[in-house]
């Protein structure tokens, strides 16, 4: 099913494999971003005579570490930590830490390299990095998050700092383990260093839009593939995957746009709410009462719950996977695509599995991949550092100003240089060579490092 890649590039390829068996998902991001490389080392040679792209397959650094802590009870765990520090060509490396338990070198490796052009794209100067620990935080107490994080963080201090390596969220991360990683990070350096960290809360140096700016960024994004097609978001049908941070402010500005989200779920199951969701109602339960979507029913008649439901068999005009990787497989994207979907926009880190991308773009629908699409939270990440490094904050209104003027230039530089490669409209390949070019430039500027 993949796409043949040139034999320079398959043997790149099956080289990087040997290296790192058993890394699928890193195996993955990988092939998808050499699939649209051929014609970039044909204009720039140079960057093969340097082996940039075996250099950039190579993390700058890898951390693996023990993270033991005791619960409630007095047990006590073993968890494993990771920080992948990918690449610094652009500034200090940037990106998540994900707790989940399906946390491992390969998936930690597939985000981190992702992040590397994702940060590219943004266009500020921040480099690829990604971190996190097979520890689930579902059904775990308060306390025994804060001595997760502080057991995580005693090890985590040596390797991060404002301007070295700069972790924020991902799935089971968002503000109350910022705070607590945060908290343990000044205590034992007794340097109060905000740029340390983002996703930060406003009352220490967080950033207004920053909760909601992965979500709003991919919504904007959407909006200007749909622009470009003289359409909108107004009156369309969509989906949206997940029930965290960014499904939530998904949701929150496709129906600010004048669209209607009909769907959500978790792991477990599909809440469909025919009205449109209550977005005050799921806000509740996932970020006051931290409680399963399935619950939402309970509060609204004319909703239903599908447990262990696939999301993408409800019919719809706009899909936006917002939960975790390889959501969307072939034939769930066909299946989308059948019911009159003309837009997809990813949130989450590769959602579609590389049979579900090809089933879209040979559908020819407005498709964004992941590392421009959800490039907003990144984004406003950077722009919190900013924020920290003048110690000043921002308006709400001003710093929402920021984050659409970078979707918006995202999705222009992706179209671009879709055209300039001779993919019109393939966001796929804009996405990936943009995001390239530029760390290959900044690499062959700093020399072989
Ligand atoms: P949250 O932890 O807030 O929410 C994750 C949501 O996805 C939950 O509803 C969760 O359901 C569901 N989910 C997670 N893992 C799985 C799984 N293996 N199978 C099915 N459902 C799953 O995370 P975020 O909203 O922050 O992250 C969602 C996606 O967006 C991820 O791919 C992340 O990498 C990406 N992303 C996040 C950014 C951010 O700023 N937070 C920025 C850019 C991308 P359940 O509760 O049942 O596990
Ligand atoms: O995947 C991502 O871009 C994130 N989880 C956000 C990273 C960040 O540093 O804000």
């Amino acid at each position: 099913m993949a796409t043949q890649l040139s034999e320079k590039l398959e043997a790149i390829y099956q080289k990087i494999l040997q290296r790192n068996p058993g890394e699928t998902e890193f195996h993955q991001a990988l092939r998808e971003v050499l699939e649209s490389l051929g014609p970039v080392l044909v204009k720039y040679p140079e960057f093969a005579d340097r082996k940039i792209i075996e250099r950039i397959a190579e993390p700058e650094r890898q951390i693996i570490f023990r993270v033991p802590w005791q619960d409630d009870r007095g047990e006590v765990h073993i968890n494993r930590g990771f920080r992948v520090q990918f690449n610094s060509a652009l500034g200090p490396y940037k990106g998540g830490l994900r707790f989940h338990p399906s946390v491992y070198l390969g998936i930690v490796k597939f985000l981190g390299f992702e992040q590397i052009f994702k940060n590219a794209l943004t266009g500020l100067p921040i480099g690829g990095g990604k971190g996190g620990s097979d520890f689930d935080p579902k059904g775990k107490s308060d306390n025994e998050v804060m001595r997760f994080c502080q057991s995580f963080m005693t090890e985590l201090w040596r390797y991060v700092g404002e301007y070295t390596d700069v972790p924020a969220g991902d799935i089971g991360v968002g503000g109350r383990e910022i705070g607590y990683m945060f908290g343990q990070f000044k205590r034992l350096t007794s340097r109060y260093e905000a740029g340390v960290l983002t996703g930060k809360g406003l009352d220490y140096g967080g950033s207004l839009v920053r909760t909601e700016a992965t979500g709003y960024g991919a919504t904007f994004f959407v909006d200007e593939m749909l622009k470009v097609r003289k359409d909108s978001f107004e009156g369309k049908r969509c989906l949206v995957s997940g029930s965290g941070n960014v499904a939530i402010y998904t949701i929150e500005k496709i129906h600010q746009l004048g669209g209607t989200v009909v769907a959500c779920s978790d792991s477990n199951g599909v809440i469909v709410d025919e009205k449109g969701l209550d977005l005050a109602l799921v806000k509740q339960l996932k970020e006051v009462e931290r409680r399963r979507i399935k619950d939402y029913a309970g509060y609204r008649k004319q909703a239903r719950y599908v447990e262990g439901g696939n999301i993408w068999e409800i019919p719809c005009q706009v899909a936006m996977p917002s939960a975790t990787q390889n959501e969307i497989n072939g034939k769930d994207a066909a299946l989308l695509v059948k019911n009159g979907c003309v837009a997809v926009g990813e949130g989450a880190n590769m959602p579609t599995t590389p049979e579900g991308i090809k089933v879209f773009l040979d559908a020819r629908i407005a498709y964004g991949p992941g590392k421009a699409a959800n490039a907003g939270g990144v984004a406003t990440s950077a722009l919190e550092m900013q924020q920290n490094a003048t110690r000043d904050s921002w308006t709400f209104e001003y710093t929402e100003k920021r984050l659409g003027e970078i979707m918006r230039n995202i999705h222009r530089v992706c179209y671009e240089t879709s055209e300039e490669f001779g993919a019109p409209g393939n966001y796929v390949v804009g996405a990936n060579v943009a995001g390239f070019i530029k760390v290959a430039k900044a690499m062959v500027g700093h020399g072989l490092i």
